[in-house]
């Protein structure tokens, strides 16, 4: 193990991204109170605002003096630089500033300053702080998930018929991704053995956490991005869950989806059926 790999090292790490994600928070949920100037992006879905460029300098200036010779990726630089960032080897931070814009812009409560730090390519710390509902989730390797500092574990569903899944629209208008992912979402609700329920949150982040946490047992999207999935992946794993590529392949942050479950059993009875979702071009 390296000296960045170290308990110490990756414990003053998750501290650190603690401190910047609560002051983050602060500032997003003080602008979720005034008027809000809203641009679009990839779609008329895909919502930025200026508070999510503004959080997203705050995280990233405070990281770089702390770790100036670390690498960053954020979702609205990458939205700015035209090119789709490269994940290294290198300890690259990836920082999504508000994961969930549509809801920040809706008033919807599940907005949150996602952090994740990965290493080898693999997150190794991850902070995701809901600053609507004030819940702070965190993680490092090996260290165990807490929310609120609090340790959080995963449910121990195993059967589809009695899980709550999560899912999202997305931001895509893209048809050949949405109906995949209708096509399998419709299939895993109907008889023979239909998934309990579904539910739509509109952040990543979030929906990674509350299968963390337990109150959700599952969760799959198929349009995401590195920076909506890099905090969470590390939070479910120490939370005792497992992630992955919904082709059941190990889970890649670069690709461009994610599937989540908190018991390895019914992440095989879902990848049978999101094996079978499409995904955007772009790595
Ligand atoms: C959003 C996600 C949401 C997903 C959207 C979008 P943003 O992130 O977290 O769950 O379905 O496609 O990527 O744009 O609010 O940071």
């Amino acid at each position: 193990m390296t000296e960045e790999q170290s308990e110490v090292t990756l414990e003053e790490y998750l501290h650190t991204a603690l401190k910047i994600a609560r002051q983050a928070g602060n500032v997003a949920k003080e602008a979720s109170l005034l008027d809000k100037q809203v641009e679009t992006k990839t779609s008329t879905a895909d919502l930025v605002t200026e508070t999510d460029k503004r959080v997203e300098e705050l995280v990233i200036s405070q990281l770089r003096h702390h770790y100036p010779t670390h690498r960053f990726i954020g979702e609205e630089c990458a939205a700015d630089g035209g090119k789709y960032p490269e994940l290294t080897d290198h300890p690259t931070w990836i920082i999504d500033p508000i994961d969930g814009t549509t809801n920040f812009v809706h008033g919807y409560p599940f907005s949150a300053v996602s952090i994740g730090l990965a290493i080898d390519k693999t997150p190794v710390v991850g902070v995701v702080y809901n600053f609507v509902m004030d819940q702070m989730f965190a993680a490092r390797k090996g260290g165990g998930a807490t929310m609120n500092g609090t340790p959080i574990h995963v449910s121990k569903c195993t059967e589809p018929t009695k899980a709550m899944i999560l899912v999202d629209t997305g931001s895509t208008k893209k048809e050949r991704l949405l109906q995949s992912k209708f096509d399998v979402t419709y299939k895993l609700a109907k008889e023979p053995n239909p998934v309990e329920s579904f539910r739509c949150i509109g952040s990543a982040a979030v929906a990674m956490c509350s299968v963390a946490c337990g109150i959700a047992d599952g969760y799959y999207e198929n349009d995401l991005h590195c920076w909506d999935i890099a905090g969470g992946d590390i939070i479910v794993r120490e939370a005792g869950g497992v992630t992955m590529f919904p082709t059941g392949d190990p889970l890649d942050v670069m690709r461009r989806g994610v599937l989540c479950a908190g018991t390895q059993e019914l992440a095989a009875k879902l990848v049978a059926f999101t094996k079978q979702l499409e995904f955007p071009n772009t790595i």
